[in-house]
Protein backbone atom coordinates (compact mmCIF):
# COMPACT_ATOMS: atom_id res chain seq x y z
CA UNK A 1 0.00 0.00 0.00
CA UNK A 2 1.53 3.63 -1.23
CA UNK A 3 0.52 5.93 1.45
CA UNK A 4 1.31 10.01 0.67
CA UNK A 5 1.99 12.03 3.70
CA UNK A 6 3.32 15.36 4.61
CA UNK A 7 3.37 16.94 7.64
CA UNK A 8 4.36 20.31 7.41
CA UNK A 9 5.07 22.76 10.86
CA UNK A 10 3.54 25.79 10.79
CA UNK A 11 6.79 26.93 12.18
CA UNK A 12 8.60 26.45 8.64
CA UNK A 13 6.45 28.55 7.17
CA UNK A 14 5.44 31.18 9.26
CA UNK A 15 8.22 34.29 9.45
CA UNK A 16 7.91 34.20 13.04
CA UNK A 17 9.14 30.90 14.38
CA UNK A 18 6.75 29.14 16.60
CA UNK A 19 8.42 27.73 19.90
CA UNK A 20 6.50 24.14 18.69
CA UNK A 21 7.85 21.56 16.97
CA UNK A 22 4.44 19.62 16.14
CA UNK A 23 3.31 20.11 12.90
CA UNK A 24 -0.24 21.50 12.54
CA UNK A 25 -0.97 20.15 9.56
CA UNK A 26 -1.14 16.76 7.92
CA UNK A 27 -2.34 16.37 3.89
CA UNK A 28 -3.03 12.53 2.84
CA UNK A 29 -4.40 11.59 -0.26
CA UNK A 30 -3.56 14.26 -2.34
CA UNK A 31 -4.57 12.66 -6.03
CA UNK A 32 -5.62 13.92 -9.58
CA UNK A 33 -7.47 11.28 -11.20
CA UNK A 34 -5.34 10.60 -14.51
CA UNK A 35 -7.24 11.48 -17.30
CA UNK A 36 -6.71 11.14 -21.12
CA UNK A 37 -5.29 14.55 -23.18
CA UNK A 38 -6.30 16.91 -24.11
CA UNK A 39 -8.14 17.41 -20.83
CA UNK A 40 -8.92 20.59 -20.47
CA UNK A 41 -10.15 20.11 -17.00
CA UNK A 42 -8.87 18.09 -14.00
CA UNK A 43 -9.61 17.80 -10.34
CA UNK A 44 -7.96 17.33 -7.38
CA UNK A 45 -8.42 15.90 -3.88
CA UNK A 46 -7.05 16.00 -0.78
CA UNK A 47 -7.82 14.86 2.87
CA UNK A 48 -6.59 17.93 5.38
CA UNK A 49 -6.06 17.50 8.92
CA UNK A 50 -5.51 20.58 11.18
CA UNK A 51 -4.27 19.71 14.37
CA UNK A 52 -4.12 22.82 15.24
CA UNK A 53 -6.07 25.00 17.93
CA UNK A 54 -7.49 27.21 15.65
CA UNK A 55 -9.55 27.02 12.34
CA UNK A 56 -7.34 27.14 9.25
CA UNK A 57 -9.17 28.73 6.47
CA UNK A 58 -7.92 28.50 2.68
CA UNK A 59 -9.12 31.29 0.43
CA UNK A 60 -7.41 29.88 -2.64
CA UNK A 61 -5.08 27.52 -4.45
CA UNK A 62 -2.51 27.95 -7.16
CA UNK A 63 0.01 25.74 -9.45
CA UNK A 64 2.68 26.48 -11.75
CA UNK A 65 1.21 23.63 -13.71
CA UNK A 66 -2.10 24.74 -14.52
CA UNK A 67 -3.38 27.97 -15.73
CA UNK A 68 -6.22 28.40 -12.98
CA UNK A 69 -6.71 26.60 -9.96
CA UNK A 70 -9.89 27.43 -7.85
CA UNK A 71 -12.14 25.76 -5.07
CA UNK A 72 -15.21 24.65 -6.28
CA UNK A 73 -18.21 22.32 -4.73
CA UNK A 74 -20.30 19.43 -6.83
CA UNK A 75 -23.96 18.70 -6.26
CA UNK A 76 -26.27 17.49 -8.03
CA UNK A 77 -29.93 19.65 -8.55
CA UNK A 78 -32.80 18.06 -10.89
CA UNK A 79 -30.62 15.02 -11.49
CA UNK A 80 -27.51 17.11 -13.13
CA UNK A 81 -24.33 17.76 -11.64
CA UNK A 82 -23.26 20.80 -10.97
CA UNK A 83 -20.49 23.21 -9.80
CA UNK A 84 -19.81 26.24 -8.30
CA UNK A 85 -16.80 27.96 -6.66
CA UNK A 86 -16.32 28.30 -3.31
CA UNK A 87 -15.22 31.46 -1.47
CA UNK A 88 -13.14 29.54 1.33
CA UNK A 89 -12.74 26.30 2.66
CA UNK A 90 -12.37 25.90 6.09
CA UNK A 91 -10.52 23.24 8.55
CA UNK A 92 -11.94 22.99 11.94
CA UNK A 93 -9.57 22.90 15.08
CA UNK A 94 -8.49 19.42 15.31
CA UNK A 95 -10.91 18.41 12.47
CA UNK A 96 -10.78 17.69 8.73
CA UNK A 97 -11.35 18.38 5.43
CA UNK A 98 -12.12 16.25 2.36
CA UNK A 99 -11.66 17.45 -0.97
CA UNK A 100 -13.26 14.06 -2.78
CA UNK A 101 -15.49 12.99 -5.61
CA UNK A 102 -18.77 14.38 -5.87
CA UNK A 103 -17.97 17.16 -2.99
CA UNK A 104 -15.60 19.83 -2.66
CA UNK A 105 -12.60 19.66 -5.18
CA UNK A 106 -9.79 21.99 -6.69
CA UNK A 107 -10.90 22.95 -10.26
CA UNK A 108 -7.67 22.36 -12.49
CA UNK A 109 -7.78 24.51 -15.45
CA UNK A 110 -6.01 24.31 -18.98
CA UNK A 111 -3.15 21.74 -18.00
CA UNK A 112 0.11 22.73 -19.42
CA UNK A 113 1.62 19.48 -20.16
CA UNK A 114 -0.03 16.06 -20.51
CA UNK A 115 0.60 13.93 -17.24
CA UNK A 116 1.49 10.29 -16.64
CA UNK A 117 0.48 7.99 -13.83
CA UNK A 118 2.94 8.70 -10.84
CA UNK A 119 3.37 11.99 -11.68
CA UNK A 120 3.89 14.68 -8.99
CA UNK A 121 1.93 17.60 -9.35
CA UNK A 122 2.40 20.58 -7.02
CA UNK A 123 -0.35 22.77 -5.86
CA UNK A 124 -0.03 25.38 -3.03
CA UNK A 125 -2.84 26.79 -0.88
CA UNK A 126 -3.02 29.76 0.93
CA UNK A 127 -4.53 30.26 4.04
CA UNK A 128 -6.47 33.13 5.05
CA UNK A 129 -4.07 34.82 7.07
CA UNK A 130 -1.79 34.86 4.44
CA UNK A 131 0.63 31.49 4.84
CA UNK A 132 0.89 29.55 1.90
CA UNK A 133 1.14 25.29 1.58
CA UNK A 134 2.65 23.04 -0.80
CA UNK A 135 1.04 19.76 -1.54
CA UNK A 136 2.44 17.20 -4.29
CA UNK A 137 -0.25 15.74 -5.50
CA UNK A 138 -0.07 12.55 -7.19
CA UNK A 139 -1.66 11.94 -10.53
CA UNK A 140 -3.28 8.10 -10.79
CA UNK A 141 -6.34 6.01 -9.18
CA UNK A 142 -7.68 6.90 -5.84
CA UNK A 143 -5.03 6.07 -2.96
CA UNK A 144 -6.44 3.70 -0.53
CA UNK A 145 -6.63 5.30 2.84
CU1 LIG B 1 -15.16 22.04 -10.53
Amino acid sequence: MRRFLLAIGLSLLAASASASAAADWVVTAAWIPLLPPPARMQAGYATLRNDSASDLVIVAASSAEFASVSLHQSRIEDGVAQMSPLAAVTIPAHGSFRFEPGAAHLMLMGPKRAFASGDQVQIEFELQDGRRLPVAFTVGSRPTP
